[in-house]
C-alpha cells in the first residue's frame, strides 16, 4: 500500500538495479527500459539522471521477470501476494474484492506527498526529468504510470483511472480522455454543465490503488472503496491543494487542476500497448495544472509501452483479466479462469471453460458462443478486447504454449469461428481501418476451442504426455530418479 515499501520490497527480492551513472531522460532511461522488459531483467531506479533536480525514475514497474516459478513477482508485489504466486492466485485475490465490501479512504491531515508544494504561477512541471521515451513519440510523457483522480458533478463517484498524458508546456498537459472510459465519461458530465473537470493525477501511488485503477470496472464504481476491499486497509488519502478532491498521502507526485471542457491540442504519437507506433498524433484535451505537490526525491514510475511484456500487459492485462472473470461467474457462465496472455498484448482474452458444467448446460458451441459474446462484448471490460478464446480446462491458459496447441489442434475453421459485427469497441486495435476507428464500431470474434464431445462430458482423445500417458507409480520413479540418470535439476 506503498510505492517505497514497493520499490524496498524489490531491492531485497533481488529485482531492482540502482543506476548511479548519469542517464539522460532523453530517450536513453526509455531504452534501458525497454531493453529490461525484454530481457526480463531487474526494475531500473534511475538515481542520477541529467537535468533531474534530485528527482529520480523507476522502470518497468511491473515487468517481468526471468527467474524460473518467479515470473509474475513484481505483479504479486502489487497485491502483498508472495514472489512465487501463480497468475491464477493473483485473480483470486483481485476478483474476492468484487464480492467484498467497498472500503472508502481515510483522510489524513496531511502526508508525505505534501513535501514540496507549488502553486499558480510557480508551477513549473519542466523541473522534473520529465523522459521521452521512444524517438518516434510527439512528446515527452509525464503521466504513463499514474492514475487520474476525478469525480462525478453530483460527488457519489470517485473515479481513479491510468491513463497516459504529454508534457505539453510548464503548467499544460494533454492525453486522451475518451468517452467510453471513465475519466471521458465524468468530464462528459461536467462539459454538459459548461465546466472544465476539476481533476488530479497521482503518480508513485501504492501498487495496488494503481492496479485497481488500470482495471475495467463497471461505472459507478469507485475505485478507491475497490482498492480498500482488495488490500482489506483503506487508503490513505489527503485532500488536494486547490480542489476538493482526495489523492493518495504516500504518492511520489501530485499534479492538481483542470480538464478542459473545450480545449484541445495536438498530442502524440506514442508507442502504444498493441506493440505499434502510428505515424499520426490526434487533438486531446488539455489538462491546465494548478498546482503540484511531491515527496522529497520523488520517484517518477514509467511505463515503456510497446512489445510485450510491460505494464499495459501485465497490470491491465491482469485487472482486464479479474474483471471479466467476475463477470463471466456474475452471469453464470461456466468460465473459471480468464486471461489476456500477456503476448496477445491486450487484444485477446482466452476464457478457460469447465467442461463438466457446460455438458449440463447441453448447448453447442455456436449457441454458447453466442451467449458469452451477448454478455462480454457489450460490457465495459468487453469493450477493450476484441478478440476471445473458448478453451476447455484440461489447458493451462495463462501457458501460451497450451493456448497455441489448443488453437490448432481443436478449432474447426468453419464450425468454431464465430464473428460479431457492429460491435463498439477501443479504437486503438491496429488493424481496423480508418472508418471503423473513426465510428468507434467494428467487428468481434470468439474462437471455439472445445471439441464437440466436450459439449456432453466427454474426450475425443486425451492428451500423448509426461502426466497423461504413464502410470503415477512410473511417473514418480522417473521423476525421482531424474539425476540418476544423468540430468540436470530440470
Ligand atoms: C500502464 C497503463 C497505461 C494505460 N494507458 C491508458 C491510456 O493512455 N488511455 C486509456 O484510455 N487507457 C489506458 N489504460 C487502461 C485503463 O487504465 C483501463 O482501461 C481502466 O479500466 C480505465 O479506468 P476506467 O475503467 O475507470 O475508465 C492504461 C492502463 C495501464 C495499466
Ligand atoms: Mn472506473
Amino acid at each position: 500500500m506503498n510505492f517505497r515499501a514497493f520499490i524496498r520490497l524489490l531491492e531485497k527480492q533481488g529485482d531492482l538495479v540502482r543506476i548511479n551513472v548519469p542517464v539522460d531522460p532523453d530517450l536513453e532511461a526509455g531504452a534501458i527500459t525497454r531493453r529490461v522488459y525484454e530481457t526480463r531483467q531487474s526494475a531500473p531506479l534511475f538515481e542520477s539522471l541529467l537535468n533531474s533536480n534530485g528527482f529520480r525514475i523507476l522502470g518497468a514497474p511491473a515487468g517481468m521477470r526471468s527467474v524460473p516459478g518467479r515470473e509474475y513477482s513484481r505483479v504479486a508485489a502489487h497485491f502483498g501476494l508472495p514472489e512465487t504466486a501463480t497468475p491464477r492466485e493473483i485473480l483470486e485475490k483481485i476478483t474476492r474484492a468484487s464480492c467484498a465490501t467497498p472500503l472508502d479512504p481515510v483522510c489524513l491531515p496531511t502526508g508525505p506527498c505534501k513535501e514540496n508544494i507549488r502553486k499558480g504561477a510557480d508551477v513549473d512541471l519542466t523541473l522534473f526529468p520529465v523522459p521521452r521515451l521512444h524517438a518516434e513519440d510527439g512528446g515527452k510523457y509525464f503521466g504513463t504510470y499514474g492514475m487520474h483522480v476525478v469525480q462525478s458533478p453530483d460527488g457519489q463517484w470517485d473515479s481513479w483511472s491510468v491513463g497516459r498524458l504529454m508534457l505539453r508546456n510548464k503548467n499544460t498537459l494533454v492525453g486522451p480522455a475518451m468517452p467510453q472510459q471513465h475519466v471521458g465519461m465524468i468530464r462528459d458530465m461536467w462539459a454538459r454543465q459548461g465546466l472544465n473537470t476539476p481533476w488530479a493525477m497521482a503518480l508513485g501511488v501504492p501498487p495496488a490503488a494503481l492496479a485497481v485503477a488500470g482495471m475495467p470496472l463497471p461505472a459507478g464504481v469507485s475505485e478507491p472503496g475497490y482498492v480498500g476491499a482488495l488490500t482489506g486497509t483503506p487508503v490513505e488519502v489527503v485532500r488536494c491543494e486547490t480542489s476538493g478532491l482526495y489523492v493518495p498521502a504516500s504518492a511520489e507526485i501530485i499534479v492538481e487542476g483542470e480538464i478542459s471542457f473545450d480545449e484541445k491540442a495536438p498530442e502524440g504519437p506514442m508507442g502504444e500497448y498493441h506493440g505499434y507506433s502510428f505515424p499520426e498524433g490526434k487533438s486531446q484535451p488539455v489538462f491546465h495544472v494548478h498546482a503540484v505537490t511531491w515527496r522529497n526525491q520523488a520517484i517518477l514510475p514509467v511505463c515503456v509501452a510497446g512489445l510485450p511484456p510491460e505494464e499495459n500487459h501485465t497490470i491491465w492485462g491482469t485487472m482486464m483479466s479479474a474483471q471479466a472473470l467476475s463477470l463471466m461467474k456474475e452471469n453464470a457462465m461456466p468460465v473459471d479462469m480468464a486471461w489476456c496472455s500477456y503476448e496477445a498484448a491486450s487484444c485477446w482474452i482466452v476464457f478457460s471453460i469447465d467442461t463438466q458444467k457446460l455438458a449440463k448446460m447441453k448447448t453447442t458451441a455456436e449457441a454458447f458462443s453466442h451467449q458469452i459474446a451477448h454478455i462480454f462484448f457489450r460490457s465495459h471490460v468487453g469493450w477493450l478486447i476484441p478478440k476471445v478464446i473458448l478453451v476447455g480446462n484440461d489447458i493451462d491458459i495463462t501457458r501460451i504454449d497450451q493456448v497455441v496447441w489448443a488453437m490448432a489442434t481443436r478449432s474447426h475453421p468453419e464450425r468454431d469461428y464465430f464473428t460479431y459485427p457492429s460491435l463498439p469497441g477501443i479504437p486503438l486495435v491496429p488493424y481496423l481501418n480508418p472508418e471503423e476507428k473513426q465510428q468507434g464500431e467494428s467487428v468481434k470474434s470468439i474462437v471455439s476451442c472445445l471439441f464437440p464431445e466436450e459439449f456432453q462430458g466427454s474426450h475425443r482423445a486425451r492428451p500423448a504426455s509426461f502426466s497423461h500417458s504413464y502410470p503415477a507409480s512410473v511417473q514418480s520413479c522417473v521423476t525421482e530418479n531424474w539425476s540418476a540418470y544423468g540430468f540436470s535439476d530440470r
